[in-house]
């Protein structure tokens, strides 16, 4: 038994005497921590954890992450970004905060930062979500300048390119088919010929007090419809968070992340005792079971967290990596779990 004298001593220092084998738990050891799909998730996170590391909020730290994604030009994230089918760049975002606040931006043109016109909606607006014209009005009123409408050297080559044969098929992320470029460490994603392969980043954070928030932002599938809508700036489908349990987000075929509720799923799922991991694999297996076989044809990803800084991710076939920070020293991607 523990001597008295022994046990005051360790209560001084502020350590349980249960626990003083190991100073600091698991998931003590994981807050802050941040986590965002794919390899644009190092460079993010980076931004993400100068706001963390310092005891800033997670809300500033998911929205400061994902703008570095949405400004880089060398990237399938923002405005840089391969257009709709009819050459035109339309972007997608959503955010939530601790308090189940959240906001979002569809089918928005010639803005540089969605994610930041997504927190004004939430924090400026008793609405939700606003679209289109609406939204980029509401941005410009906001201060956020109105961009050139001109394609990246990068996007113009793409669209020329799916311009030859204009086949709509709208296929994303599905990157173990073998025609992936040799990477760079944290290198975009790029296919053979040039293409980006997926066009989304999607952020969920724990801050050192222990609150949520998260973000999502996208291009959307490269060369759709034009008006076409993904999970991406729908709340409960691209991102959710519930302050009490955990946060989720999804990259992928969004169409198939809204028809299951896919983030608000993985954080009920949480809800009901499973870990972050467990939580993602179980909404993969209910879009697996929806599309049978034709889920072969189709990827999503959804990352996760939960109130302890536990994570997890999980996809539907080989290709997804997610990118994990929880120290100075601790940036890197973790492979996604698949399940075909
Ligand atoms: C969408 N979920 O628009 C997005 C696409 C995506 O990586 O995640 N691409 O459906």
């Amino acid at each position: 038994m523990l001597a008295r004298r022994s046990f005051l001593k360790l209560s001084s220092l502020g350590l349980s005497a249960f626990g003083f084998s190991s100073f600091r738990s698991e998931a003590d050891a994981r807050k802050p921590i941040v986590i965002s799909t794919w390899r644009e998730g190092i460079e993010a996170n980076k931004a993400a954890w100068a706001v963390l590391s310092k005891g800033g909020r997670a809300l500033d730290a998911v929205e400061q992450g994902v703008r570095v994604t949405e400004a880089s030009q060398n990237c399938c994230v923002g405005l840089g970004a391969n257009p709709d089918r009819d050459g035109y760049v339309t972007l997608d975002s959503c955010i939530m905060d601790e308090f189940s606040n959240c906001g979002s931006v569809a089918f928005l043109e010639r803005i540089k930062h969605p994610v930041s016109v997504a927190r004004r909606v939430m924090e400026k607006t008793p609405h939700v979500m606003l679209v289109g014209s609406g939204a980029q009005q509401f941005a410009q009123a906001e201060g956020f300048p109105l961009e050139p409408q001109k394609l990246s050297v990068e996007a113009q080559k793409a669209y020329d390119n799916w311009l030859i044969k204009s086949e709509y098929k709208p296929v994303i992320n599905i990157e173990n088919s073998g025609n992936l470029k040799k990477q760079e460490a944290f290198a975009p994603h790029k296919l053979e010929n040039g293409n980006w392969n997926h066009d989304t980043i999607g952020m969920v954070a724990l801050d050192a007090n222990g609150n949520l928030s998260g973000s999502c932002t996208t291009s959307g599938m490269g060369f759709k419809m034009r008006g076409r809508l993904g999970d991406s700036p729908i709340i409960g489908a691209g991102l959710f968070v519930d302050n009490e349990i955990g946060a989720a987000t999804a990259t992928g075929q969004g169409e198939d992340v809204i028809r299951i509720c896919g983030s608000h799923l993985v954080v009920e799922l949480m809800r009901q005792g499973n870990s972050p991991e467990m939580a993602c694999k179980k909404a993969v297996e209910r879009i697996i079971k929806i599309k049978g076989p034709a889920a072969k044809d189709i990827q999503v990803g959804f990352i996760a967290i939960n109130k302890k800084g536990e994570y997890g991710g999980y996809c539907i076939q080989k290709g997804f990596d997610f990118a994990v920070c929880y120290a100075d020293d601790k940036n890197f991607m973790v492979p996604g779990k698949f399940i075909i």
